[in-house]
């Protein structure tokens, strides 16, 4: 999808044939997966945002608390008259904070995939920063080449909090990185929230909520697949797994088949076997050395790192051509 172009235009039939052509790959791959950037739709992004005040899930306390601590010695770090573009933005919550602290902040471009959303949330940002440009952009962050033209002229800062960094492979963290080091140019600064690496139980109650909302955003996968591409998912026969994988410093989430079953998406027939699992996410946690070390190679020079112990909020800046 071009960057800018989609905000207001009907769906694009190549999208759904992406979405299509994503969950038969993944569906038919050993073992199978799907990309966890199609947990956002409307329902998947309401779910995340009730996973943001579940107790269990500490990410969003912490980064919350560390950024309005921070926010003005963040916001010193900004140029003049710039431009903030924020990667996944969803409700904004965290922006918000940033933008109250940032008095010379003239544009809020919130990039996400989940446009229903995205477009609700940029109504409500125009009514609480009515000075500001509000300019949203429906896109896939891993394909954005560009900005909309509206903030070509202006300096760039880049946020991106959540650790929705950590949902990447190693790999493609740092791919992402040095994509964003080119959106925002020379000099720029970007903002990124990372989880730390701590204790698994913690990092186990943060996935298996009590209240099940985690379950609920892992299965909305499936219904989802049955509501946009007409596919017969039982949800009733999945079930929500999430565990700490710790040589790989990662929790992984999967759905798993509670029995032997077919699933038809469209033409395609999807054999399960009792116990096996679809592979949803990986949530990676980091170190302040271990992304710093990952920043540095993407051509992010670290300029400061805040935590609380549990999270970390990071500043880097992009080397000058
Ligand atoms: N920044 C918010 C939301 C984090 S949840 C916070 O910190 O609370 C991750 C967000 O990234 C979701 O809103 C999701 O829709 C978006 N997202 C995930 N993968 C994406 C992709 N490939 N391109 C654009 N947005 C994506
Ligand atoms: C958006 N992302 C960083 C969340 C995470 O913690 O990996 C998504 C999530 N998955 C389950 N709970 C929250």
């Amino acid at each position: 999808m071009t960057p800018g172009s989609a905000l207001r235009a009907p769906r694009p039939i190549e999208t759904v044939n992406e979405f299509a052509a994503d969950v038969i790959a993944g569906l038919t791959a050993k073992p199978k997966h799907l990309p966890p950037k199609y947990f956002y739709d409307l329902a998947g992004s309401s779910l995340f945002d009730r996973i943001t005040d579940l107790p269990e899930y500490y990410p969003t306390r912490s980064e919350l608390d560390l950024l309005t601590k921070h926010a003005p010695e963040i916001a010193s770090l900004f140029p003049p008259a710039y431009a903030l573009v924020e990667f996944g933005s969803g409700s904004s919550r965290k922006a918000r904070i940033v933008l109250r602290a940032a008095a010379s902040v003239e544009a809020y471009v919130p990039v996400d995939i989940s446009g229903d959303f995205l477009r609700e949330d940029a109504a409500r940002l125009r009514r609480d920063f009515p000075h500001l440009s509000i300019i949203p952009v429906v896109a896939d962050f891993t394909a954005m080449t560009e900005l909309p033209a509206e903030i070509a002229a202006k300096p760039r800062a880049g946020f991106f909090p959540g650790s929705t960094i950590g949902n990447f492979e190693p790999h493609e963290a740092c791919a992402f990185l040095r994509r964003a080091g080119g959106i925002l140019g020379a000099g720029s600064v970007l903002i990124v929230g990372v989880d730390l690496e701590k204790a698994p139980d913690i990092l186990y109650r943060a996935y298996n909520d009590a209240e099940g909302v985690t379950a609920k955003f892992n299965l909305n996968l499936l219904a989802r697949i049955n509501r946009e591409l007409g596919a017969n998912f039982d949800l009733a026969a999945f079930e929500h797994h999430a565990f700490y994988n710790a040589e790989r410093y990662r929790i992984e989430m999967h759905l798993a088949s509670t029995k032997r079953q077919k699933v038809r998406i469209g033409e395609t027939s999807i054999e399960f076997r009792a116990g096996e699992t679809i592979h949803t996410e990986n949530s990676y946690k980091y170190s302040v050395d271990s992304f710093q070390a990952m920043a540095r190679g993407a051509g992010w020079a670290p300029l400061k790192a805040w935590t609380d112990g549990l999270f970390s909020v990071h500043a880097l800046r992009m080397a000058q051509d």
